[in-house]
């Protein structure tokens, strides 16, 4: 599984190589994503008693707290509330779903694989040539069961939660996404951008600057035009993942999940934008955003671990259409202060993105990324790499910085030599610890793409709309031209440590 990129990828392009014609077969033969919408995904998870249902938690404040516990804890289950007193009984929010052996069925891979194990098999049989599908427009489906439009729709009836006790609001919209099309160039984006409830018709969302659902809204604004909008608040958690992950510029995400499923996603027509809704969703608002019209939105728990932006004037969607499946779900996925859920499943897939987008930059003989968990699998990289010339750490550490996988909100990167385990904390701090020189072996880029979101941006810098932050770039591999001389790590042979585990294992027990 560590094989390395082929040199046909590391020559692509930085988007990353992507092959048309959308034949059907799956690129993966041996795995297979057993479900295709959320309601599958609850049967197959079920099976590995990673289900827990809760009934009678308020959602002003007790499903909050409780989804807090979970995600902090990898092994916990993934919980389902209902009953959510003045909610309809059936009417339900999920949290949590990302952890325990369930992620690796999430993904379709073995239950044994490690999350390092996981993640380079998400680049290999999904990512290292990504084969989107167009999706399929079908005339109806399950989505379609309850349809509220006029009078009818009441956004505040569904079981939200207040999340984080200090929330501005309740966020209907976390393991949501938003559906978008490009006024100029006519392609479908789909993202993941927090979703906070105004009243019964209307939501307002945040969108950080250079996400593509920002681009097309800053597009719509600068036509003076009405901008239709989709959000999915929840379906299929495959598409989520893709959702929430930092895919190509100019690529639906709705044809992403279809490839990697080898099966063409299936959408009906959102009534009044036309915009594709997955057919198996759960709960969808339609509508669309004004030119100019702001609310107040937020604060927020953010992933940071900090209320993120304060309250601050945000577009507003006008609910047009409300459907959704009889009994719907809500996805839930709050972020908390890391690590917890959401930097687990972040660090599976964006550690696979960089590995890509670096190898597709050129780089030769990267082992092995990891985003960690610590940093909301953002702000912390570690790069394992098989030092082959002079210079060679500082390139895959700068690209690492800096490419789209791993350009935003980072803060640093340190590059390690290939017999470290970057996935391992406390090995990566230890090679960092013992083989880098803090006086010669960091450098920093100034001046980059980060977020208001950032907590450590000034006041006075963000007021005058500056959001960019700093990065450290750290080399912690052995010195090029004296690594031979570098002291002897003093662990046993990995053959020598398999023969202590095999006779002496049993102590640890
Ligand atoms: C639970 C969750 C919430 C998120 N909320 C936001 C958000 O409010 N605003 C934002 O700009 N990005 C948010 N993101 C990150 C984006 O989903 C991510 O950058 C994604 O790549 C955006 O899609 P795009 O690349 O098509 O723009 C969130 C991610 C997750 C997992
Ligand atoms: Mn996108």
């Amino acid at each position: 599984m560590n094989d390395k990129l082929s040199s046909i990828d590391a020559m692509a392009n930085p988007m990353g190589s992507v092959a048309s014609g959308a034949d059907q077969a799956p690129s993966r033969p041996g795995f297979e994503i057993p479900y295709t919408d959320l309601r599958e995904w609850i049967a197959q998870a079920d099976k590995l008693g990673e289900i827990r249902i809760v009934k009678g938690a308020t959602w002003q404040e007790e499903i909050g707290m409780a989804a807090e516990l979970v995600q902090h804890d990898e092994n916990a289950p993934c919980v389902i509330f209902d009953e959510v007193p003045g909610c309809q009984k059936g009417h339900r929010v999920l949290t949590n779903f990302f952890g325990g052996r369930r992620k690796n069925m999430t993904l379709g891979f073995p239950l044994e694989f490690s999350k390092l194990e996981l993640s380079e098999a998400f680049l290999d049989n999904y990512m290292r040539e990504l084969k989107p599908i167009p999706h399929e427009v079908v005339e109806t489906g399950p989505i379609f069961e309850n349809i509220l439009t006029g009078k009818d729709i009441d956004i505040t009836q569904f079981p939200t939660p207040i999340w984080h006790d200090a929330d501005g609001g309740r966020y209907i919209g976390t393991g949501s996404y938003n559906i978008t099309m490009d006024p100029d160039e006519k392609w479908i984006n789909v993202g993941t951008y927090r979703v906070m409830i105004h009243d019964k018709t209307s939501v307002g969302f945040y969108m950080s600057p250079g996400k593509h659902g920002r681009i097309h809204r800053d597009k719509y604004q600068a036509r003076n035009e009405p901008m239709p909008v989709v959000i999915v608040v929840g379906g299929d958690p495959l598409q989520f993942l893709v959702a929430c992950s930092e895919m190509p510029y100019g690529i639906c995400e709705l044809d992403i999940a279809g490839g990697l499923r080898g099966k063409a996603v299936k959408v009906v027509k959102g009534k009044f934008t036309g915009l594709p809704i997955p057919a198996n969703a759960e709960m969808v608002l339609e509508g669309f955003v004004q030119p100019g019209k702001r609310r107040l939105e937020g604060p927020f728990g953010e992933w940071t671990g900090y209320y993120g932006s304060d309250i601050r004037e945000e577009p507003v969607l006008d609910i047009q259409a409300i459907y959704h499946r009889n009994d719907p779900i809500i996805m839930g996925c709050p972020p908390q202060r890391p690590p917890e859920e959401q930097a687990r499943y972040r660090a599976v897939t964006r550690s696979a993105l960089i590995r890509k987008n670096i190898a597709a930059a050129g780089v030769p003989d990267v082992t092995a990324v990891w985003a960690h968990e610590v940093g909301g699998s953002r702000m912390l990289l570690g790069v394992s790499i098989k030092q082959r010339y002079a210079g060679h750490s500082k390139q895959a550490g700068h690209v690492a910085a800096m490419c789209h996988a791993g350009a935003y909100a980072g803060k640093y990167v340190i590059v390690v030599d290939e017999d470290i385990d970057v996935s391992n904390l406390e090995e990566l701090m230890w090679a960092m610890l013992t083989r880098s020189d803090p006086a010669s072996g960091i450098d920093i880029i100034t001046k980059t793409w980060s977020t208001p979101l950032d907590p450590r941006i000034p006041p006075e810098q963000k007021e005058a709309g500056d959001n960019t932050n700093s990065r450290a770039i750290i080399d912690a591999c052995r010195p090029w031209h004296w690594r031979d001389k570098f002291p002897k790590v003093n662990m046993p042979s990995p053959e020598t440590a398999r023969k202590a585990m095999a006779k002496f294992g049993y102590l640890l027990r």
